[in-house]
């Protein structure tokens, strides 16, 4: 096994077991032995989290144990987030980010703004549980070409569908990414969005592909 694969597989262990030091000790140890720093969040901390998921949906993890996660991988997160190369995107662009009103789940959302921001573009991130109301006005205020949305429930994908309706009806040069575990590109296809990324790191592509047209 080589240092790099060593320490990702670490990272991703430490994020399952919510030990937030030895997410930071890993963190700087992935810095020290030259391993991308991009590298280490997708393949070492957001893969701790999908496989923390893959446990709350097996119920051999829990709630506590899962904000346990989420906080551990935060710190390595902090750690390797000056280090992200930011990327040769060529179209720079002004993205409002924000989970639709009704759901809190703010993780992928908060990996998907740290490689935005990562790949160049300004990011508004309006956090979770957001009205509709809060965009609009951030689209107004900021001049914002892309909205990225992120539902985790199917109660809240129907608010990602009220979304899109209303500011494609009021911004229809405004671009609409989606994305959240349960929304696919069928459902993006079906509400009127413009792109679907499933990953923090497709949606840098879509978004670039989206800011393009
Ligand atoms: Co939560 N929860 N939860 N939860 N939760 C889910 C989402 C369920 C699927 C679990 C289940 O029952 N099987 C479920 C929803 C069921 C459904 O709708 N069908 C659920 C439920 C029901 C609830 C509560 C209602 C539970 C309760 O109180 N009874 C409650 C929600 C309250 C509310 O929102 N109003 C709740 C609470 C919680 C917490 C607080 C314990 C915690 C959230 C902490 C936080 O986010 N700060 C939590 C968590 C962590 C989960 C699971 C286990 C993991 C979600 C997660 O963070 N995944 C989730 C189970 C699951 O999804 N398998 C469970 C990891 C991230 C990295 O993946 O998919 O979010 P991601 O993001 C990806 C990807 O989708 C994409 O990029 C990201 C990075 O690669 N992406 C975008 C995301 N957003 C994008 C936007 C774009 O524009 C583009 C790409």
């Amino acid at each position: 096994m080589t240092a790099r694969d060593e320490i990702l597989n670490g990272l991703a262990e430490a994020v399952v077991e919510g030990d937030a030091s030895k997410c930071v000790e890993l963190a700087n140890k992935a810095l020290e032995n030259n391993v991308d720093a991009y590298d280490a969040v997708i393949n070492g901390c957001a893969h701790g989290m999908s496989i923390v998921s893959d446990k709350y949906e097996k119920r051999e993890m829990f709630v506590p144990e899962i904000l346990l996660a989420a906080r551990a991988m935060q710190g390595a997160v902090d750690v390797l987030k000056p280090y992200i190369k930011a990327d040769e995107i060529k179209e720079s662009g002004r993205v409002a980010i924000g989970v639709v009103l009704g759901d809190i789940h703010d993780i992928g959302k908060n990996l998907v703004k740290l490689l935005l921001e990562t790949a160049g573009l300004t990011v508004f991130d309006l956090g979770k549980d957001v009205l509709p109301e809060d965009f609009q006005d951030k689209i107004k205020e900021e001049h914002v070409d892309l909205v990225a949305l992120s539902a985790l429930m199917t109660t809240s994908m129907m608010e990602m569908k009220e979304d899109v309706k209303l500011f494609k009806e009021e911004f229809p040069a405004v671009k609409i990414m989606v994305g959240g575990a349960p929304v696919s590109q069928e459902f993006c296809d079906s509400i009127g969005a413009d792109g679907y990324a499933d990953n923090a790191s497709e949606a840098i592509r879509v978004a670039q592909k989206l800011l393009s047209e």
